[in-house]
């Protein structure tokens, strides 16, 4: 029986995840719309499905799930198998693992500071220091990517794309949204072109 999978997403948040996964998986799947013009995200019936009103979040046959990459997993494991996910045998599932969640973990707290202390919080409200110490905190984790991730492979997971590349390849759209892209090394940028020039990425990344 087809599974009833429902995305709910805004443009530009990490919902663009999931939906990216779900069309390389090429997976039907309803997109439901959640505002994102004024925080929290969506309205008070959206609170039910993520009682954090944050994207994404994800129902299958029923089943709620957030967190952008626990669903990415679960979707993956329960919908797979998929070239997307290393198996556990190959020997390039460590450096998967690795990265996978590298684009959530290592890069959130650095990024979303960036964010913060320069654009979200009222100006007056924003710290300079804070901003500048997750700048370099960004700088070292897209420094790792150029030097480590890509240094002998064009994919963070070696010789194909993976999940790993959607879960990084989010956090280097985020940057280039906020016109900090430019910075990082030119490895990472031509990464981010490769990446995002996936026929994919056009239905993943669409604004309206
Ligand atoms: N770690 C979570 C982060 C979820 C998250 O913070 N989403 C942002 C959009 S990218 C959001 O909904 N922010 C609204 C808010 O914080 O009120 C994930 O990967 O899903």
């Amino acid at each position: 029986m087809t599974a009833n999978l429902k995305l709910y997403h805004a443009p530009r948040t990490r919902s663009v995840r999931v939906r990216w996964l779900l069309e390389e998986m090429g997976l039907a799947h309803e997109v439901v719309p959640v505002a994102f013009d004024k925080r929290p995200a969506g309205d008070e019936a959206y609170a039910k499905i993520n009682p954090m009103r944050k994207v994404p979040a994800f129902e299958a046959d029923g089943e709620i799930l957030v967190e952008s990459l626990a669903i990415m997993e679960f979707i993956m494991n329960r919908y797979g198998p998929t070239d997307l996910q290393p198996a556990v045998d190959d020997p390039d599932y460590g450096r998967y693992l690795q990265w996978f969640h590298f684009g959530e973990a290592g890069l959130c707290v650095g990024v979303n500071m960036v964010l913060g202390h320069t654009f979200l919080l009222p100006e007056k409200a924003r710290n300079p220091a804070i901003a500048a110490w997750a700048w370099s905190e960004t700088l070292k984790g897209l420094e790792f990517i150029g030097n480590h991730g890509l240094a002998d492979s064009e994919y963070l997971a070696g010789d194909r794309f993976t999940a790993a590349d959607i879960s990084v390849g989010y956090m280097l759209y985020l940057l280039k949204l906020i016109g900090k892209l430019g910075d990082a090394p030119e490895n990472v940028q031509a990464y981010f072109k490769r990446i995002t020039a996936r026929e994919s990425w056009a239905v993943a990344s669409a604004v309206d």
